[in-house]
């Protein structure tokens, strides 16, 4: 099974991050056949943007993915930027999407709304830098949260049309999206989901948050007026614990309801609070030990764009072969 997946190097990653996709990289690392991570410093481009941050966040995620426990032997680890045949594919690609499409694209009206300055032509074609991210490799599967549910479907239908016109070149990929975790919600806000971008400052847990503010954040979240530990109607702050502390414990979130069947709200918010620090505090510690050494995060990064671009470039060949580009083989 080839597994891939990207993420973005926004340097602070927070809980829902962590639960709805770097949880699943971890565990897909032994399955994968090989499983491919990709920090897409690409697509933060599509966006304002400034140059050192950028590259000093790339440093920030690489060093909280090695520190979550991706191992570079088990698994294909690179810079998006580091292999070229991702924005050669984005272009082939582009010849196949429906402007439509990409028009109705929820993350794209979602983004283009919050630009100050300019919305850029990248913002509207991610999802096409996307999808050449993941067919370049014939991925089977994509771990995303649900967030990326729309665009995986989109890239399923640039591969379904490609093949149509060009033979069956592209892999169409399924999304592993979790049952439980797939949309962790802003603390201050259970109605948006947690975001890098879009959310409240103390809405939002950071991996690398100390306990004392995981604590903080957790102590202020917003509930509701009622009581009772269950998930239900109007009950989306208590329910979104509910999810949190059920994927930590590894429990169902009935279980976690049954638990707590005769708890107040500020007892559960606390034992969240503790269960969420002893679960990022590994996390945050290797990170400090990881992230100062640049010089073998790039080693890292590397090594894996090697073997990443000799796997792309297969594809790559076979696609611009298909698509009547190049010298013809005779
Ligand atoms: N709240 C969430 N719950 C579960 N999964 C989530 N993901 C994002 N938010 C949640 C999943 O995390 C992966 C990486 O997302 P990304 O590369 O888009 O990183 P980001 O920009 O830091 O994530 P945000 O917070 O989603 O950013 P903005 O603010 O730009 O919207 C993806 O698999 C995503 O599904």
């Amino acid at each position: 099974m080839r597994i891939f997946s990207g993420i973005q190097p926004t340097g602070r990653k927070h809980l829902g991050n962590y639960i709805g996709a770097i949880r699943q990289y971890v565990e897909g690392q032994d399955r994968g056949d090989p499983a491919i991570y990709c920090i897409v410093d690409l697509h933060a481009i599509s966006v304002a943007w400034d140059p050192a941050e950028l590259r000093s966040n790339l440093y920030d995620t690489t060093a909280i993915l090695l520190a979550s426990g991706l191992d570079p032997d088990r698994c294909v680890l690179f810079r998006q930027s580091d292999v070229r045949e991702h924005t050669e594919l984005c272009w082939l690609l582009s010849s196949v999407t429906s402007h439509g499409d990409l028009n109705r694209m929820h993350q794209f009206k979602d983004k283009s709304s919050k630009q100050r300055e300019l919305v850029s032509a990248a913002l509207f074609f991610y999802p096409v830098l996307q999808a050449a991210d993941v067919l370049a490799y014939r991925a089977e599967e994509v771990p995303v949260g649900e967030d990326q549910r729309q665009h995986v479907e989109l890239m399923r239908e640039i591969a379904r049309r490609f093949n149509e016109r060009f033979g069956e070149i592209l892999v169409e990929p399924d999304h592993r999206i979790p049952e439980i975790g797939a949309r962790i919600m802003d603390l201050q806000d259970p109605t948006s989901k947690m975001s890098t971008t879009g959310g409240s400052e103390q809405g939002t847990v950071y991996v690398l948050d100390e306990p004392a503010a995981i604590e903080k954040k957790f102590r202020s979240a917003v509930t509701d007026s009622g009581q009772g530990i269950v998930r239900g109607e109007g009950k989306e702050g208590i329910a979104n614990l509910i999810e949190i502390l059920s994927v930590i414990r590894g429990l169902e979130p009935s279980a976690i309801e049954e638990e707590f069947a005769s708890a107040g709200y500020g007892d559960f918010k606390s034992a969240v609070a503790e269960a969420t620090s002893e679960f990022l505090a590994p996390v945050r510690e290797r990170y400090s030990e990881i992230r100062p050494d640049e010089k073998a995060l790039d080693e890292v990064l590397s090594a894996g764009a090697e073997r990443a671009a000799e796997m792309a470039s297969v594809v790559l060949d076979e696609a611009r072969s298909a698509m009547g580009l190049g010298p013809g083989s005779g």
